[in-house]
């Protein structure tokens, strides 16, 4: 694993200059604000500093292994040196003491828990010990021969918290599946801990949000079922767009089922001072997206609908196609992190039959575990765009960030 750290006026330069250098395939680790060097940042220059990773082919813990823990101990030393060393694109010098350092505060927390549960399982043993016979016995010798290494017990400790996270068992068996088990003996557990953290951001890949279209307008839709902050989601993302990036929006909703509906829409659109049309059949969808074509983006609100109602799925299929051919368009199902988890796979299945979709996840603050956000994208194969935690508009959104679930992840209540 390369882990590098690029710098940019903002987080895409950053991230260009970081692909110029190692290609498409890399990750983002993190991403921070920085003060620039010199005079210009003393006056209060900012930059973008992002952190990625580079999976080398074929790489597991093997190649971790290369650097054991006496030679970083010597980078550590000489590490602010190298962070001082620029290259002419910007790049600072590898420091992969820096992302460790991003760790730390997880790494403590599970060697911690680690530690607790070796303490209790010790008194638990002295106890036994202080009844049973103190001799040594062939069988205990072995026993002791079959004490599992710091490394493995760390393993199982970062896999028993991603199944407390309520992450499927069958993702995290293959998660730690891909981390090299024949090889680990020696290498420092920091490492592991990268490891893992890496390949299940990878895993959560990155989403292509919502795009300007090649001509205008381009349509988004937004389904899912009942109740799960569809509405709240487009007023959040509209003021978003037509407030903050000053593009042209207008909003449709198809949502004829209930008046009030169609009312709780209106008001945002009377807030954000923008358009609002109620679209009764797909034609009139079709029409109102021509009357709309200078608009930069057209966000649709659809009727919650059950997975199950073959009719009402029919019928956003209808509204998709009247509008293909008219306009570029995009769709995303938007679910809550409060559902259970199969009804969740089951509703990404229903609605993959109706259109291709990216994900929203709302209500992350109403749930402890965020398991079903790695289960459904690994499910679906499909990213997840934006996340929403509150009812407040236009603030409890943001796009997905990989790096902040997939700590919490791997992180532990106790
Ligand atoms: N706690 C919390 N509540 C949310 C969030 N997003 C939406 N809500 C609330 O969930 C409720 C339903 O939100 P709506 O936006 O009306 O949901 P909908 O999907 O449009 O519902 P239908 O149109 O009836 O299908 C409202 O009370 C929202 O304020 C969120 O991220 N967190
Ligand atoms: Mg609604």
């Amino acid at each position: 694993m390369i882990i590098k750290k690029f710098v940019g006026k903002t987080q895409e330069e950053a991230l260009e200059a970081a692909k110029k250098e190692l290609g498409n395939g890399v990750v983002t680790m993190n991403v921070r604000n920085v003060k620039k060097k010199g005079l210009s940042g003393f006056l209060g220059g900012k930059q973008v500093e992002v952190t990625v990773a580079l999976e080398e082919d074929g790489e597991s813990l093997k190649s971790v292994r290369r650097e054991t823990a006496p030679q970083r101990a010597v980078a550590a030393q000489t590490a602010p040196d190298r962070a001082e060393s620029r290259n002419a694109s910007g790049l600072m010098a590898d420091s992969s003491q820096n992302i460790e350092k991003k760790l730390d505060s997880l790494q403590n927390l599970l060697v911690n828990r680690l530690q607790q549960e070796e303490n209790a399982k010790s008194v638990q043993a002295e106890r036994g010990e202080d009844e049973a016979d103190r001799q040594e016995t062939p069988e205990k010798k072995e026993a002791q021969q079959a004490e599992p290494t710091e490394q493995e017990k760390f393993i199982r400790l970062l896999y028993s918290t991603m199944l407390e996270n309520e992450v499927d068992e069958k993702y995290a068996n293959q998660i730690i599946g891909e981390v090299d088990k024949t090889e680990k003996p020696d290498v420092p557990i920091d490492f592991i801990l990268a490891n893992v953290y890496q390949k299940m951001i990878l895993k959560f890949n990155k989403a292509k949000g919502i795009t300007p279209a090649s001509k205008t307008p381009k349509v988004v839709f937004f389904m899912g079922p009942t109740g799960v902050g569809k509405t709240t989601t487009i007023a959040k993302i509209a003021s978003t767009f037509s407030v903050d990036e000053k593009k042209k929006v207008a909003l449709l909703t198809a949502d004829t089922y209930r008046i009030a509906a169609a009312e709780q829409l209106r008001t945002y659109a009377n807030i954000l001072e923008v358009p609002f049309r109620v679209v009764y059949t797909p034609q009139e969808a079709k029409d109102a997206i021509t009357d709309f074509r200078e608009f930069d983006y057209i966000f649709v609100d659809t009727a919650g609908h059950s997975h199950q109602n073959e009719e009402q799925l029919d019928n956003m299929k209808k509204l998709l196609e009247a509008v293909d051919g008219t306009a570029e368009y995009q769709s995303f199902l938007v679910l809550s992190a409060t559902t259970k988890y199969k009804d969740l796979l089951k509703i990404a299945s229903s609605y993959r039959e109706v259109t291709d979709y990216q994900l929203i996840f709302t209500k992350l603050d109403e749930t402890s575990t965020l398991g079903n956000l790695l289960n459904v994208k690994l499910y679906t194969d499909t990213p997840i765009a934006f996340v929403t935690y509150g009812q407040n508009v236009p603030d409890d959104i943001e796009p997905f960030n990989p790096q902040k679930t997939v700590k919490q992840l791997l992180s532990t209540k106790h």
